[in-house]
């Protein structure tokens, strides 16, 4: 595919629009897909979560400055963003990446939920092995940390940030939900507002009362983003994670888990465009099986059953 190509020569237009394609679940996106593979695992990839306004663009926006300035490229997905990012150096890397062309700088990308198909964890997984393959040195992925969904985003990243702020009461109760396994990196943000300590305190608590036995226990740290307090601290910490992964072997582990995962999502998009397909094109028989149910000649597990080995033939046939 030549837009693979060209994303893979550096073509920041061949890269937005290879997204586009994925985002938009178009019929050829499997087969770009299958070409970008080949040359995904080399980025680093950095999952910031956390409640709304806690402050993950801000810090996005710091960390991204920090490692261009070590020279270093980064791809940004921000899903569901409802603050835009507004560091100036950031915006100025965006305008120069509309420029000609450029294997350098920062690509940000927004994401919004929609896709019928295979969802928003989809769509940002491929959309991260995109920014890999275009040859991102960091890819971050910015999501407000809340459902299941937001949980499978987060998972495809090889370190996880959780970002809190003081302040509402009942933050830790919304942290216990269901999301403090999966930080590696806990974040207070806002630390210029009173409670901060408290809730670093809190949340070391409660990382205490988890797993005693985790070879890796989460720091905490404190940062004021929009004055870059404390954002060298959070790299360092993110580099020594990232070496315990190295050294430990969890990294290839956690990227294995992640294919295995991938696939699974792949074969049910895939089953579930056939089913689709199948529903709309054979709309009447459809609608005619219903009403054999309705009326007790048929049950929907003998429907389901054909519907299944319809699918197959299908398959088979392509
Ligand atoms: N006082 C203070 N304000 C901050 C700090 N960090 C961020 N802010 C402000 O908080 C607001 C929200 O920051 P964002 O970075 O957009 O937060 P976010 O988590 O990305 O928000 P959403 O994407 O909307 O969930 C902005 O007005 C920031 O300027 C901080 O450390 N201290
Ligand atoms: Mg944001």
């Amino acid at each position: 595919m030549e837009l693979v190509d060209d994303v893979r020569k550096g073509s920041v237009r061949a890269l937005a629009k290879l997204i586009t394609l994925v985002e938009n679940e178009m019929p050829n996106a499997l087969e770009a897909m299958e070409n970008i593979y080949p040359y995904t695992g080399n980025a680093y990839i950095i999952g910031i979560t956390g409640p709304p306004g806690a402050g993950k663009s801000t810090l996005t926006d710091k960390i991204t400055q920090k490692l261009r300035s070590q020279n270093f490229t980064v791809g940004i997905v921000a899903i569901d963003p409802t603050s835009p990012f507004s560091g100036g150096a950031l915006l100025g890397d965006r305008v120069r990446m509309q420029g000609i062309s450029s294997d350098e700088g920062v690509f940000i990308r927004s994401m919004a939920t929609r896709g019928s198909l295979g969802g928003l964890s989809r769509a940002t997984g491929d959309t991260v092995k995109i920014l890999d393959a275009f040859g991102k040195d960091y890819v971050i992925i910015e999501t407000v940390g809340v459902g299941q969904d937001e949980v499978d985003i987060i998972k495809t990243a090889d370190v996880s940030i959780l970002v809190v702020m003081p302040g509402g009461g009942d933050d830790i109760q919304a942290i216990k939900a269901g999301i403090m396994e999966i930080g590696d990196i806990f974040v207070v943000n806002k630390s210029d507002r009173d409670g901060a300590d408290r809730l670093v305190t809190e949340i070391n608590m409660m990382l205490n009362l988890g797993a005693t036995t985790r070879d890796w226990i989460p720091p905490v740290l404190k940062t004021i983003a929009p004055e870059e307090k404390g954002v060298d601290s959070l790299l360092e910490k993110i580099s020594e994670h990232r070496e315990f992964l190295v050294s430990s072997g969890r990294l290839s582990y956690q990227r294995k888990e992640r294919i295995r995962n991938d696939i699974i999502k792949i074969v049910e998009y895939e089953i579930f465009r056939y089913l689709d397909r199948l529903i709309r094109e054979d709309k009447e028989l459809f609608e005619q099986r219903l009403e054999d149910i309705v009326s007790k000649k048929e049950d929907p597990y003998r429907i389901s059953k054909k519907m299944i080995d319809a699918i197959g033939r299908r398959i088979s046939d392509n």
